[in-house]
């Protein structure tokens, strides 16, 4: 790819150059020590789009190097929140002025639809670096009055050196999401970005340096997860390693931690979260919504309502109005302005999705619509709603991370909380309802980091956001993500003859 248009239905759209395919590290871009490079591939054909270096130990140590460096001896821990805030401020304005290439990159690599990747992961880039920085200079301390002859306050510092594992689902969000907070907490950091989407992390790493990000602060490696990411969530040098992915890796990452040096662990892993759709439901709004939890990002979003209650009473005109709405949606090329729907990120994740979906079918439940792969080449599937599902079949209990839904019926709201809560994740939650005494119930009773009231995927910088049980803990987003790059100390003095 580089250069050429590519015009789709109502518009054309550039496709982007791939100009930054090394490793950043302390401000420059590198080869790997091992000369080793790997391919990202285009989902929408499998063809490879680049090489990209393949960063492992001998890379991750260099970075940390860097890292360490720039946090025991360089001027970003040192700077005042507000100067770290300008600096962080500008380099919004610069992902801004770049957003239709960065949209673009997205697109390619991930296989999202290129209007939504405008306005949401550009989007919410934006607002998480555009938060932070105006975050960089509120963190302030406690002070105590201990006893009469005691007092004491609190100051927090940035905690060091933070690794960042991030995801293929929303590539430059997750790379936000643990950057943005980061910064402002005057961390210095190593970011290992997904091997299917290594692309936006390396475009955003030049960025950074342009805004005036001092090298060092932020390192990009580039590589696989048992290699690169392994090094990193073993590093006797890194001081906290936060994590989005899988659930068995984020209990590989705290196992590595642990036999290290016992570095501080945050974790936002899978989910299966519940979407519950009282017979008082708006019908339609209930339809929209249950369609965007499940499809939106192709299901590859670990809040993804995929398991879908509804109330008895509606729940079989609910059934054949999303059955009809199904009919509108466009499953295909991401750069054509008129697709709801693009390819799985890649082959591996492809088939597993597939494979679930036979398993549904051989459990016994029942194909509403889609069920199948389709298109000829690339790694498109049919949006696919199962009925007839049980809670206790293997659709309805592990993670897909595909377009496929699990409907269900339910008859209480005491039956509707314990399905929902019958589950080891606990994400989120989606409550559908007129009714606000069942939704303040509904919020109070289930386990999840964040319930939706008759909406669902509403996230927001200032809004917390992270799990329970085995979805993990420590939260992105919002004050409470600034946490986990901090370290609370408290100083303690006597005073002298104080008459109060
Ligand atoms: O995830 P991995 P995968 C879920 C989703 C998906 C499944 C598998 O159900 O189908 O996980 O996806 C790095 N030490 N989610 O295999 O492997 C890896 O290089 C350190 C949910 O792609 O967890 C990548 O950067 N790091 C999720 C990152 O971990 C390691 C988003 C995530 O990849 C590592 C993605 C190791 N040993 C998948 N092994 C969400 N919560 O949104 C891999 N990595």
């Amino acid at each position: 790819a580089g250069g050429e248009e590519n015009g789709g239905g109502g518009g054309s759209f550039k496709m982007p150059e791939i100009r930054y395919t090394k490793l950043f590290i302390n401000g420059r871009f590198v080869d790997a020590v091992s000369g080793k490079t790997f391919e990202t591939r285009d989902p929408r054909t499998g063809d490879v789009i680049a090489s990209v270096a393949e960063g492992d130990k001998d890379d991750v140590d260099l970075a940390v190097k860097a890292a360490r460096e720039a946090f025991d001896h360089g001027k970003w821990p040192r700077m005042s929140g507000s100067e770290r805030g300008k600096i962080i401020s500008k380099y919004a304005d610069l992902v801004e002025q770049h957003a239709e290439e960065l949209a673009a990159l997205e697109s390619l690599d991930a296989g999202k639809p290129v209007g939504v990747t405008r306005v949401v992961d550009v989007g919410n880039s934006l607002h998480s670096l555009r938060y932070f920085a105006g975050a960089a200079d509120k963190i302030h301390g406690e002070t105590l009055r201990m006893s009469r002859q005691m007092h004491g306050y609190t100051l927090r510092e940035p905690l060091g050196v933070a690794g960042l594992i991030v995801p293929w689902n929303f590539p430059a969000v997750m790379f936000f999401s643990k950057v943005s907070p980061a910064l402002a907490a005057g961390c210095t950091m190593v970011v290992k970005p997904a091997e299917q989407t290594p692309l936006s992390a390396l475009f955003l790493a030049h960025l950074a340096k342009q805004a005036g990000i001092p090298d060092g602060v932020i390192n990009v490696v580039t590589g696989f997860g048992p290699t690169a990411g392994a090094a990193i969530s073993s590093h006797m040098d890194i001081d906290v390693v936060a994590f989005t992915g899988s659930t068995e890796v984020g209990r590989l990452i705290m196992e590595a931690a642990a036999k290290s040096n016992l570095k501080q662990v945050a974790l936002e892993l899978g989910g299966k979260s519940p979407l519950i759709i009282f017979d008082d439901a708006d019908l339609d709004k209930a339809v929209e919504l249950a369609i965007g939890g499940n499809f939106f990002n192709k299901g590859e979003a670990c809040v993804a309502g995929s398991r879908v209650f509804v109330q008895e009473g509606i729940y079989d005109r609910f059934e054949q109005k999303i059955a009809d709405a199904m009919k509108n949606w466009v499953v295909g090329d991401p750069f054509d302005p008129r697709v709801n729907q693009g390819p799985q990120v890649d082959k591996v994740q492809y088939e597993r999705v597939l494979r679930y979906i036979e398993q549904g079918k051989t459990e016994g439940a029942t194909v509403l619509t889609g069920g199948k792969p389709c298109g000829k080449k690339g790694y498109y599937i049919e949006p696919t709603i199962f009925t007839n599902v049980k809670d206790d079949m293997i659709i309805a209990k592990e993670e897909i991370f595909g377009p496929v839904m699990c409907l269900m019926k339910f008859k209480t709201m005491e039956e509707a909380i314990a399905r929902a809560n019958d589950t080891r994740y606990g994400l989120a939650a989606g409550v559908v309802t007129r009714d606000m005494d069942v939704a303040n119930t509904m919020a109070r009773s289930i386990r999840a980091g964040v319930v939706w009231v008759n909406c669902y995927f509403a996230m927001d910088s200032s809004c917390p956001f992270g799990g329970r049980k085995m979805s993990g803990f420590g939260k992105d987003d919002g004050m409470h993500a600034l946490d986990k790059f901090l370290a609370v100390k408290a100083v303690v003095t006597p005073v002298h003859a104080s008459p109060w």
